[in-house]
């Protein structure tokens, strides 16, 4: 059963570049605080379990419901978000060689706590800062712009970041154990309590970068949350098991490894660890509240809370993890209160990671360099702005050449850092061969193409779970039209990126 697919080309406008101009709306009081707290791999549907976030954050604030990750894995989505860069602009599309390949670019010298730092704000990140830090760069290394550092220090052999890891602190190695105290959203949260308290005594603004491990896997919850949540159930979605894959390109079919059903109960299992694990920086999203407020700091400091990446869990058959271009792995919680800012207020309008370094630049007042691909989110805080963006690039996988892209040559050389091995690759389509993609996630549809030449196209009004790809069913012009504008925003730049998203005019009729 393929269903006619019609899709309206009107005249794409493929000329692009210079004509964005970068508004500086200034929200309300002059250098205001500046706190973003990253989670590693939450998905949307672990957000009705954060009821203090919800309320201290998201009903204070602004809530994103079209906030996407372009390329979603950990180190492509984290240098994305310092640069406000795509992936194949910063060039880290995977999280190997991750930070060496930042630090090797000398990306960190023009990032976001850097313009920061420049503006005069202290500057701190606690937790994890990128896959593979500080391979290449010297342990003690603390990279450029941050005044207050404390951040784990890659550990392949240990494997995660709950307990028995080492933190660079302010350039000092200090190794933390498996004793309670250990736990390192805790000691993340004792840190940044600790930095907003110092901060409110003098004058500076600050920016206070809150990077904690959970939910990544293994999910180790803290000890008061052992056994919390016992009979949770993860909420299947339509697509969990999918029952008819043949629709799915080989390489997705390839990730459900048997073809077997995913387990029902592991689901279980592995959701209610991740709701548990999630509790503690709940706790620590309230307590950071608190003490802004205490510190009389609440009212001109602005809050992000957001995730690096989403997480599937049985949709489609696919084991859990991510990196795979669906929803449940693309789409991620954004939220953000400040000054300005109307409590509940609810964004429709499709926004990135790559737009969180500009949008805290326009609440600053900084010029962004050029290079930045994203926008200022600041209108949406604001309710200001029309639906300019009409689509989003994703990519991943260093290695692009779709047989689709015959005029194309994409080159992606230079990576001498390949024999780095990172445990945090789990289940990610790079482990497919000619699983890596590029694609355009419109307001209501997506198209992807693989590197082997598979396409996919979910019309995601009517199918919002993806269950039927399309992908037959398009006309060739329709084909050509999707292929063309993909080709362009995939090597897109600055201003280019912004104007490609803007004159896309491709939507299902
Ligand atoms: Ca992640
Ligand atoms: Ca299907």
């Amino acid at each position: 059963m393929r269903k006619k697919i019609i899709i309206a080309v009107i005249a794409l406008a493929l000329t692009a570049g210079g004509i964005f101009t970068v508004t500086h709306t200034r929200l309300l009081k002059a250098s205001p605080n500046i706190v973003i707290i990253l989670t590693d791999d939450m998905d949307n549907a672990l957000l009705p379990y954060m009821e203090q976030t919800n309320r201290l954050i998201g009903a204070q604030g602004a809530t994103f419901s079209n906030y996407f990750i372009p390329t979603p894995l950990c180190c492509p989505s984290r240098t994305s978000t310092l640069r406000g860069q795509y992936s194949h602009n910063t060039d880290i599309l995977e999280n190997t060689p991750g930070f060496a390949r930042f630090f090797k670019l000398g990306e960190e010298e023009n990032a976001l706590p850097v313009w920061l730092s420049e503006a005069g704000y202290k500057t701190a990140l606690f937790g994890k800062y990128l896959n593979n830090y500080p391979v290449n760069a010297g342990r003690n290394y603390v990279p450029p712009g941050w005044t207050d550092w404390a951040a784990f220090l890659s550990n392949k052999d240990e494997g995660d970041f709950y307990y028995n890891y080492i933190m660079n602190e302010d350039g000092a190695l200090v190794e933390h154990g498996q004793a309670p105290e250990d736990y390192s959203t805790d000691v993340i949260r004792a840190r940044s309590l600790a930095f907003i308290e110092q901060r409110a005594e003098d004058d500076a603004p600050f920016f206070l970068f809150v990077s904690v491990y959970a939910p990544h896997g293994p999910s180790t919850p803290a000890p008061r949350h052992l056994n919390v949540y016992n009979d949770l159930t993860y909420p299947q979605s339509p697509s969990f098991n999918e029952a008819d894959l043949s629709d799915k390109p080989q390489v997705i079919r390839a990730l459900s490894e048997t073809g077997d059903e995913f387990d029902e109960g592991d689901a279980n299992t592995i959701f209610r660890s991740r709701v548990r694990s999630v509790q503690a920086v709940d706790e620590l999203v309230a307590d950071l509240v608190h003490t802004l407020e205490q510190n009389g700091q609440l009212n001109n400091t602005y809050i992000f809370f957001m995730s690096d990446n989403g997480f599937h869990l049985g949709e489609h058959k696919i084991p859990s993890g991510k990196g795979t271009p669906y929803e449940e792995d693309i789409r991620v919680p954004l939220m953000v209160r400040g000054p300005g800012i109307e409590a509940g207020r609810q964004v429709t309008q499709m926004s990135a990671n790559i737009d969180i370094a500009p949008t805290i630049a326009d609440i600053v007042g900084i010029r962004t360099p050029d290079f930045v691909d994203g926008r200022s989110l600041v209108p949406c805080l604001t309710g200001k702005t029309p639906d300019e963006r009409k689509a989003l690039l994703i990519e991943f996988g260093y290695k692009f050449e779709s047989s689709l892209l015959d005029a194309q040559t994409i080159s992606f050389g230079g990576l001498t850092e390949s024999s780095l091995k990172d445990p945090e690759t789990d289940n990610i389509l790079a482990d497919v061969e000619g699983g890596n993609f590029r694609g355009i996630r419109a307001q209501d549809f997506v198209y992807v193409e693989y590197q082997n030449g598979e396409i996919e196209f979910y019309d995601l009004q009517a199918d919002p779970y993806q269950l039927e790809n399309l992908a037959g069913g398009l006309s060739q012009e329709t084909l050509e039209a999707l292929h063309t504008h993909l080709a362009a925003l995939m090597t897109c730049s600055g201003g280019e990126c912004r104007a490609l998203e803007e004159n896309f005019n491709l939507s299902i009729k």
